[in-house]
């Protein structure tokens, strides 16, 4: 993938030979048992340090690296739910509640477009305290129900948040996004979710590096080429960028390609951050038995798309084309949602 240069399965690949073995691939503090179970192979993401110019080549090349290192959130470190229930202030959460560990992403604004699309998951506002009770009791009754917390990180955060906020590796963080010409830094989410907690499968339009603070979570990423094998819901659709595989039981019939796909994976633990490219599709899970996770993302806008197009053009900017195509077809239309019978004439399987 990467055109030239490490690629990841090259840095891998020379991490077993030097005898680093899984010491080097992957952190302590879980066991495969907390891993659920996928039909499809994946191979290890390297784990670097982020002096290592092999990390920088891989970002350079955007494909995705955990770094060990990097002191990015340190001072988070020691946030859990009393610390933040303390601290983090008196604002409003969004909290996604559902009785299944999956909590598929959906845009509210897009829910005009399907009359038939009905959401697993709710959002609901919720001061902080709040949410920790909601959670805290869940967890005594041991019912079904699940909470994930997803919250951008504004100025209603108290004064112990914003004094660990400023003592993030700014220093680093900002090196990177001027090396790798990146846009803003767009935003700042803060994700607490309960053990077992799946994101399914889905990709952004920004640059991410995925900071994990408490608990361990499995990331599995699979390249913008493997667009094609995860079929994913159609641009005016509210679950739009998302898959519409259901990993855990793939209609093959549907999604014939899905059984191609090869993936990415490692397992975040605190103090790892990986760096999750854009268009890089990610599913990831807070790992069984392994209690309650505490993750902080940076978003950053990609590096500004050149003037002149070159080809071959990549993957991404392949996906990027169609989807202006689908958003053209579905104004012209005036009905998005005839947009996808009538692609789905040149694009089979994907609008069924
Ligand atoms: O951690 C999660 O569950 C999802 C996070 C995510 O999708 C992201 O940071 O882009």
């Amino acid at each position: 993938m990467a055109e030239a240069g490490v690629s990841a399965a090259e840095v891998v690949a020379e991490t077993k030979r030097a005898g680093g073995g899984e010491a080097e691939l992957r952190s302590p503090g879980w066991n495969e048992s907390q891993l659920r179970s996928y039909q499809f192979q994946t191979r290890q993401i390297p784990r670097l340090q982020h002096s290592d110019p092999r990390a920088e080549e891989l970002i350079d090349n955007e494909e995705p690296v955990v770094l060990t290192d990097t002191n990015l959130v340190h001072p988070a470190l020691k946030w859990d739910l009393d610390y933040l229930k303390e601290n983090i202030g008196s604002g409003d959460f969004s909290v996604y509640s559902a009785n299944s560990h999956k909590f598929l992403y959906y845009d509210e604004k897009k829910m005009v477009n399907s009359k038939t699309f009905k959401p697993k998951s709710v959002r609901q506002e919720m001061k902080f305290p709040e949410f920790v009770e909601k959670l805290r009791d869940i967890e005594q009754r041991g019912a079904e129900e699940r909470l994930y917390l997803q919250q951008t990180l504004n100025d209603t955060v108290g004064r112990k948040i914003v004094v660990d906020f400023l003592g993030f590796n700014w220093n680093w963080i900002n090196r990177q996004q001027a090396k790798h010409g990146w846009g803003q830094l767009t935003s700042n989410l803060l994700l607490i979710g309960m053990e077992g907690n799946v994101t399914p499968a889905h990709y952004d339009e920004q640059q991410n590096f995925f900071a994990q603070i408490k608990g361990y979570k499995r990331c599995i990423l699979f390249p913008p080429e493997q667009f094609e094998c995860l079929y994913p819901y159609p641009v005016h659709h509210p679950c739009d960028r998302q898959s519409q595989v259901d990993f855990e039981n793939p209609d093959l019939e549907r999604f014939p390609n899905f059984k191609n796909v090869v993936g990415y994976e490692t397992v975040v633990g605190p103090g790892d951050v990986l760096y999750i490219p854009m268009y890089w599709w990610h599913h990831i899970e807070s790992l069984l038995d392994g209690g309650v996770t505490i993750t902080v993302n940076f978003w950053y806008k990609g590096a500004p798309t050149p003037k002149r197009i070159e080809y071959p053009l990549k993957a991404h900017q392949k996906v990027a084309i169609m989807r202006n195509i689908e958003k053209m077809l579905g104004e012209a239309l005036g009905s998005p949602q005839e947009v996808g019978p009538l692609l789905n004439t040149m694009i089979k399987g994907r609008y069924d």
